[in-house]
């Protein structure tokens, strides 16, 4: 497959200024006009125009009016050449597709018999013939034609312009779109749906129509969506001082969806994950989700449609900007500061968990790739989530003020235009007049930095010298890295448990304070320290690195007691944690005996028991390392040593933290009626926290207890909870509860997703049993969620089952993965995914994991999506 390169951008030949769609829709047979009008751009010497097509059939082409014959234009692949085409033009070409063929889910396709497009990154050339590249922006006018009883209901990007009757028992609908916009952001869905909606006041005193749309039997779950929806418009008014510039604005809900959701322009359209819930059938992290997926397509309005990426390879421009959007948003919907930092150690442990894994595999890549085969791979947690980071630090250089500045710069120079990240930088650079250019390696370096912290404790002097140095590891394709601009906050406990006031150069510098490491080596100088601290440093995570500083257990003991700093407080817990459950690993896979320090208990005993601290921290400070957190730690990676290792540390904390775990279970009870708020949320999560730790003790109080809060649960957070714990801890009634709670939702697709979850990433599924489940009448690969719920849970988050040592977990996935690319190459290739660390196993795990790869890689048939991840994991 044919690699692109970052480095070989060029500029259109011809621009494009309107688009003029006509749909007949017919999920057999889709006809669909195109009538373009372009111009030669100044900015390019090619003369030749360049569209692209995919899976789609060329009925007609005319240029200005003249059919064109096969002598004057050529259609290689997927690329229709027309040379020595005039200064000025008009376009006019026909097609054919298929939607109801479309299980790829990209471009037009059909969804439980409605009609729905995605077009992100490349999925408009399967709809007509287009120079589908980020960089063309034109303004879009688009007929809709279909059959009314079966598509009442016909919708595209901005305002709805015209609708009536045809003679033929069809209806139209005319949309038109005042602002100029990539193909990617093309939308369209015709079907049988209904909407919740309301008018809303701007802030300039317009109101917008909203509408939520989902199919009939849903209507009693969108309230939350729309409410979402209503926050995240009036928080970028304040927040950033951005309106929602259409009249109208839509998001649809469908259950057959590649992502979680997709900004198009006025028509948003959503995995119904993200938009479906009520107390019945959503759990506090479903509500949670909603809200941020909401917000985050919201906010794309500005960064990402407005200004939109100059090419694929910004895709982080977007990305990670509007991520750090989200996730500011969902800072201040919590708004207390505990609440807060609980948000960002979720950030955290994203990153630990997926993040830095992929930094450091095959598949590692900077924020802003150099190249790739398929675009479609690279909608990454590094793009994503590190590019958030990246945006992040921006703030924490330059404050939240001047991050303010950035912006407005940013929107000011850059509306209506394809941009590059770099113009992002130089924006925040030049509002405040600082020098960004080292900062640009965060864009061009893969790889986690490590950071490497030294304290001296200078006596006499009362001064404290920190020496911070940084280093990054090799990663494909840049052997060698270039040092990084990082911020590192820090601030110094004293032994009484206060911060030090912090004084450098005679400066006072508060109790937390960024220095910057931009050099391999820098030595801070603290003066004005009364006596030997213990040093708190990237508090807040105030960058993307790994931390390496040798604290002593009791230092750990001493933050986690008192870092005013929550987030570095949990990290001291996590660190002793982690420590822990690295020498049982090995103990486990010795054969020696387990044993867990009284220490380590004590510690947590404290924290659960502290009532100063909110029930969401307790929660995240209790909350053991996943698995896969620990495998990223040790040199050779033994599944199953881990899982005893780490069940061992839990029925640990349920035997002998069991009288606490029972009064926090019985504290943090919510009566009354459900409420999705940060307050409630937090209780319900130390509770059933409490539980499955109790249900992991060797008594049998706790299984009675998830017993009992099964039956009796009024809302899907504690149902599904107990019922995980059930299943998790092998308990004799979980085959009866999964059977009812399955009796129960069965109608409810993502309840039912939940159900085949839960038992994927059981550690008494083995394969055979997932092959059972692949049977069950309600299972189909053809549905992203169905697959995702089933066989990627069980091969990414089932570790024990699936590194079986006979290999039958790989065989598994390799027959998956080959299958589901028959369907669905951008959804196979994420399953392939599960093989990114293969290198990092035992010897004999690993032959077995190179022989799948192999068989993967050695079929004739793959698409390039799941060929790039299979070569580069080979590579
Ligand atoms: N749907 C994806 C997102 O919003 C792609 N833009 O991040
Ligand atoms: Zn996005």
């Amino acid at each position: 497959p044919l690699t692109i390169y970052r480095k070989d951008y060029t500029a259109p030949s011809y621009l494009v200024d309107t688009v003029e769609l006509g749909f007949d829709l017919d999920p057999a047979r889709t006809i669909v006009a195109n009538r373009l009008t372009m111009r030669r751009n100044p900015a390019s010497a090619q003369r030749e125009i360049e569209l692209y097509g995919e899976d789609i059939e060329l009925v007609a082409l005319r240029l200005n009016g003249k059919a064109l014959g096969k002598r004057e234009y050529r259609l290689d692949g997927n690329l229709l050449r027309i040379p020595n085409a005039p200064e000025e033009v008009t376009l006019e070409i026909e097609t054919l597709c298929a939607p109801e063929k479309n299980t790829a889910l990209s471009g037009l396709y059909v969804s439980n018999g409605n009609f729905i497009t995605q077009c992100e990154a490349e999925g408009f050339r399967r709809i007509t013939f287009f120079p589908d590249r980020p960089d063309v922006m034109a303004k879009y006018t688009v007929m809709l034609r279909a059959d009314k009883e079966r598509y009442p209901v016909l919708l595209s990007n901005g305002n709805l312009v015209d609708e009536g009757m045809l003679p033929d028992g069809r209806h139209y609908a005319k949309w038109e779109d005042p602002f100029l916009k990539p193909s990617y952001l093309f939308a369209l869905v015709a079907a049988k749906l209904v909407c919740q909606e309301e008018k809303f006041k701007l802030a300039d005193g317009r109101e917008a129509l909203l509408q939520v749309w989902v199919e009939e039997g849903n209507l009693d779950k969108t309230d939350y969506a729309m409410q979402s929806l209503k926050k995240s418009i009036r928080w970028d008014e304040e927040r950033f001082g951005l309106e929602l510039d259409l009249d109208r604005f839509m998001i649809v809900a469908t259950g057959d969806f590649n992502m979680g959701a997709m900004e198009n322009k006025g028509l948003n359209i959503f995995n119904t994950k993200y938009v479906l819930a009520n107390p019945r059938v959503a759990t506090d992290i479903d509500f949670q989700g909603i809200e941020a997926v909401v917000g985050h397509e919201y906010f794309h309005n500005w960064t990402g449609n407005r200004v939109t990426c100059r090419d694929w390879f910004q895709l982080s421009l977007k990305e990670g900007l509007t991520v750090f959007r989200d996730q500011e948003f969902s800072g201040d919907m919590i708004g207390t500061s505990t609440g807060r930092a609980v948000n960002r150690i979720d950030q955290v442990r994203t990153l630990r968990a997926a993040q830095f894994p992929e930094d450091a595999g095959p598949m590692a890549h900077p924020v802003r790739p150099d190249s790739f085969v398929e675009i479609n791979n690279f909608y990454t947690v590094t793009v994503y989530e590190k590019g958030a980071e990246v945006v992040r630090m921006y703030q924490t250089l330059l404050g939240r003020e001047g991050f303010r500045k950035g912006m407005d710069l940013y929107f000011e120079r850059h509306d209506g235009q394809a941009v590059e990240c770099d113009d992002f930088r130089r924006a925040m650079a030049d509002a405040n007049d600082r020098n960004l250019d080292q900062f640009e390696r965060w864009y061009s370096q893969a790889g986690t930095p490590v950071v490497r912290a030294q304290m001296r404790y200078d006596e006499q002097q009362h001064a404290v010298e920190l020496t911070l140095s940084q280093s990054c590891p090799a990663t494909p394709g840049q052997p060698e890295k270039l040092p990084f601009h990082i911020p590192v906050a820090v601030g110094l406990v004293g032994r009484d448990g206060r911060d030090i006031p912090l004084v450098i150069d005679d400066q006072e510098r508060g109790t937390t304070t960024v220095l910057e490491l931009t050099g391999a080596e820098q030595t801070f100088r603290f003066t004005s320290v009364p006596q030997q601290p213990v040093p708190s440093i990237l508090r807040d995570f105030s960058a993307p690195v790994v931390l390496e500083y040798d604290y002593s257990d009791e230092d750990l003991l001493h933050l986690f007691s008192h870092d005013s700093d929550p987030v570095n407080r949990w990290e001291a817990g996590q660190r002793l944690a982690m420590e822990r459950l690295l020498r049982l690993t090995e103990d486990v896979t010795a054969g020696s005996r387990l044993q867990l320090d009284d220490t380590f208990i004590e510690a947590m005993r404290k924290v659960l028991t502290d009532e100063s601290l909110g029930p969401a921290f307790r929660e995240q400070a209790l909350l053991l390392p996943t698995e896969s957190m620990i495998a990223e730690q040790t040199d050779v990676v033994h599944p199953l040593s881990i899982h005893m290792a780490r069940q061992f540390v839990r029925s640990s904390i349920g035997n002998r933290l069991r009288a606490e775990l029972l009064a926090a279970y019985d504290a943090n009870q919510t009566p009354g009626q459900y409420s999705p708020d940060a307050e409630s949320i937090g209780k319900r999560a130390l509770k059933n926290l409490a539980l499955g730790y109790l249900a992991a003790a060797s008594d049998d109080e706790g299984i009675a207890l998830a017993e009992r809060q099964f039956d009796e649960a009024d809302n899907m957070t504690d149902r599904a909870a107990a019922l995980g714990a059930l299943v998790h801890a092998r308990a004799p009634a979980a085959q009866r509860a999964l059977q009812g709670f399955y009796d129960e939702f069965e109608k409810e697709a993502l309840v039912v997703d939940k159900w085949f979850a839960m038992q994927a990433s059981s550690p008494s599924t083995d394969v055979a049993a997932v092959r059972e489940l692949m049977k069950h009448p309600a299972f189909t690969m053809k549905n992203p969620n169905r697959a995702r719920s089933l066989v990627f849970n069980f091969c990414m988050a089932n570790p024990v089952q699936f590194h079986v040592p006979d290999g039958s977990g790989y065989a598994f996935w390799a027959e998956q993965v080959m299958a589901l690319d028959a369907l669905n190459p951008q959804v196979a290739a994420r399953l392939a995914r599960a093989m990114d660390r293969w290198r990092r196993y035992a010897p004999a795990l690993q032959a077995h994991m190179k022989q799948a790869l192999k068989q993967v890689n050695g079929l004739k048939k793959l698409s390039n999506d799941v060929r790039e991840v299979v070569s580069k994991a080979l590579a």
